[in-house]
């Protein structure tokens, strides 16, 4: 427990990264916009807690965490509120343990050619109805503009998209209602149109867009051309609206040129106002990209956008957030201004259906909260609870009080402030972007840990706090140290999320494998066999612990070799995995998996396979060998 002397200590601490930042933007001349943001002072971490946080050994976590893993390229579960990892999904990356990237099972997900790294930031999970359905997760990669889906049964990605003439898919969305039909993606960077070098210079042509995926067949139904870019987007409870926040409206290509506006926008959608537009054949397509394109800009109408409705919202707002349960307003963090910008979804509306001239008017309050809101989220009692990077501070709010302030009652719509430590990015509440919010937890993704952790050299953890929200008082309760670097996470209750223990055997996962082995006239359950085809060989074995079904096979130098492994241990947890030595390969098979992968037998010689899951007290003794015949 710290002394007084440590809290000292701790708030010059926690004020360093602030004074740095203001003083990185002020050369911008923005600093004025950071007056009035703290209404109370900030209070230490104490309160009566009403949640037993505590998950004993043995015992299981109440909720699934959905943690993106930032540049690794992965997504996380973490057990929550123990906030113990319990997997690592490989996505965009290649994953030793797993084979992913080495497979062909996983190659066929990636594609040919595909960049084998990324950068994933907003992990979400599908809904029914606006609760979470335990189908999908879909996470963006900003890094390589890419969208993918992972399946929530075997926990493996079955599909990836990259999306045609935009850079960097950064905010990521679902339909809520009635189901999630629709996957809205956001291009951040603005670059030329028809993107071909021809044409680089004009940068004020340079524009973004909205991207819409069908959830099912992972096609992109629709892209939508905007003014200024797009940072972050939610969807309302109804099925009609997406709204994403745009930072850079002046569209500069310089961070002064960016910092201009006194406000930028959050730009709403009108989705099926879209899909009108693209039945009709009122598209237009970009370069050899066949995708329908609806322009969406301001000067594309006259008058009235039918498309998209701009928000004038104060100063690079970030994160958009629609409010639970009934999901009646949309809140807009403000970024570099102290504020948040609550939309009422119904008064958008109207807007759309022509009752409402001004954009403003969507807007129902704007309370100050502090310095550099980033995030917000809910409970189930009418509060919201935003994220203050600048601060390093969780600010807990109730919307109502706000909005009542906003229309000129004298009220404190500040609840209570809690520190965290340090610059705290996202923040999730448990079940906070369904119907089912509970109010019970709170994640806070902090950018720095300085001090928290045992140093381990210059790279430090990130820290994913937990705090307990059931009591008037946020209580933290929890530090989770987190590898790079999780952007975003979200909390899904244990029951609404039913993963296979064992795989099944006609899993489309593996499909093409099993079709390319009854082409070779084999049963994977049973054979294990040699098949060659020119120097193309084909080696199909089994596995049962603590046995490969060959211990050896022989090929020719320069053969292109394909391993296929179907484990027929049906006992949950058994899993194998296949390690040729040096040959750069090392697979996952699971139960009643089959996976493979594919090398060239570059060397003549004896070479060694062995099983790298540990799976029997004879597991050390589950090897064969590979016979290299000289060419
Ligand atoms: Cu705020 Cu990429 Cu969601 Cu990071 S984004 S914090
Ligand atoms: Cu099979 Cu270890």
């Amino acid at each position: 427990m710290s002394d007084k002397n440590d809290h000292i200590k701790d708030l010059s601490r926690r004020h360093f990264l602030r004074n740095s930042a203001i003083t990185g933007v002020a050369g911008a001349g923005i600093a004025g916009g950071f007056g009035a943001g703290a209404m109370m002072g900030s209070r230490p971490a104490e309160a009566a807690s009403n949640n037993d946080h505590h998950v004993e050994p043995g015992e299981l976590d109440e909720y699934y965490g959905f943690w993106s893993g930032g540049h690794s390229g992965e997504v996380r579960i973490l057990g929550v509120p123990s906030m113990r990892e319990l997997l690592r999904i490989p996505v965009f990356n290649v994953d030793s343990a797993t084979g992913w990237g080495i497979t062909n099972e996983s190659k066929r997900v990636l594609g040919e050619n595909a960049p084998l790294n990324g950068d994933t930031h907003h992990p979400k999970v599908s809904y029914t109805d606006a609760r979470y359905d335990g189908r999908y997760c879909f996470i963006n990669d900003k890094l390589n503009t890419r969208v993918a889906r992972i399946r929530l049964d075997i926990m493996r990605a079955d599909k990836i998209v990259t999306i045609p003439n935009v850079q960097a898919i950064h905010g990521l969305t679902l339909q809520r209602v009635p189901k999630t039909e629709d996957v809205f993606a956001v291009g951040e960077m603005i670059v030329p149109l028809n993107n071909n070098g021809q044409n680089m210079d004009d940068t004020s042509e340079y524009w973004t867009m909205m991207t819409c995926l069908d959830a099912d067949t992972m096609e992109i139904k629709w892209q939508a051309i905007v003014d200024g870019n797009l940072d972050n987007c939610d969807t309302d409870y109804t099925g009609r609206f997406v709204a994403a926040s745009c930072y850079n409206s002046s569209r500069g290509m310089t961070l002064p040129e960016m910092m201009g506006p006194e406000r930028d926008w959050t730009v709403i959608f009108d989705v099926p106002a879209i899909e009108q537009a693209v039945a009709n054949g009122n598209t237009t397509t970009l370069g050899d990209s066949p995708v329908p394109v609806v322009d969406a800009r301001e000067q594309a109408h006259d008058g009235r956008n039918p498309f998209a409705l701009y928000v004038p919202t104060p100063r690079s707002p970030h994160g958009v957030n629609t409010m639970p349960p009934e999901g009646k307003y949309c809140v807009v963090s403000g970024k570099l201004s102290p504020t948040c910008t609550v939309i009422e979804w119904s008064r958008v509306a109207e807007w759309f259906d022509g009752g409402l001239d001004d954009p403003r008017d969507t807007v129902v309050a704007e309370p100050e909260v502090g310095l550099g809101p980033l995030h917000t989220t809910f409970d189930d009692r009418g509060n919201a609870y935003t994220s203050l990077f600048l601060d390093s501070q969780v600010v807990k709010w109730n919307v109502e009080d706000a909005i009542r302030s906003y229309n000129g009652d004298e009220v404190n719509y500040i609840r209570d402030r809690i520190d965290v430590h340090y610059n705290i990015g996202h923040i999730k509440a448990s079940l906070a972007c369904s119907r089912d919010v509970d109010g019970k937890y709170l994640t806070a993704l902090c950018k720095f840990s300085k001090d928290r952790f045992l140093p381990v050299g210059p790279m430090h953890a990130e820290n994913d706090q937990l705090i307990d929200i059931t009591g008037q008082q946020m209580k933290l309760v929890h530090d989770g140290p987190t590898y790079a670097e999780p952007h975003d996470a979200l909390m899904i209750r244990a029951d609404q999320l039913n993963p296979s223990q064992v795989y099944t055997r006609d899993d489309p996962y593996f499909a093409e494998t099993v079709a390319m082995a009854e082409a070779d006239g084999i049963e994977l359950e049973t054979a294990n066999t040699v098949v060659r085809d020119g120097n193309k060989v084909r080696v199909y074995m089994t596995s049962v612990a603590p046995n490969f079904g060959l211990t050896e096979f022989r090929v020719k130098q320069g053969d292109e070799v394909t391993v296929v492994v179907t484990n027929m241990d049906n006992i949950a947890d058994v899993s194998h995995g296949f390690a040729m030595v040096n040959h750069g390969i090392n697979f996952e098979i699971h139960p009643q998996q089959t996976s493979s992968a594919t090398f060239i037998a570059e060397k003549p010689g004896v070479h060694w396979y062995y099983c790298s899951w540990f799976c029997h007290a004879l597991h050390m003794e589950m090897s064969g060998r590979m016979l290299v015949e000289p060419a």
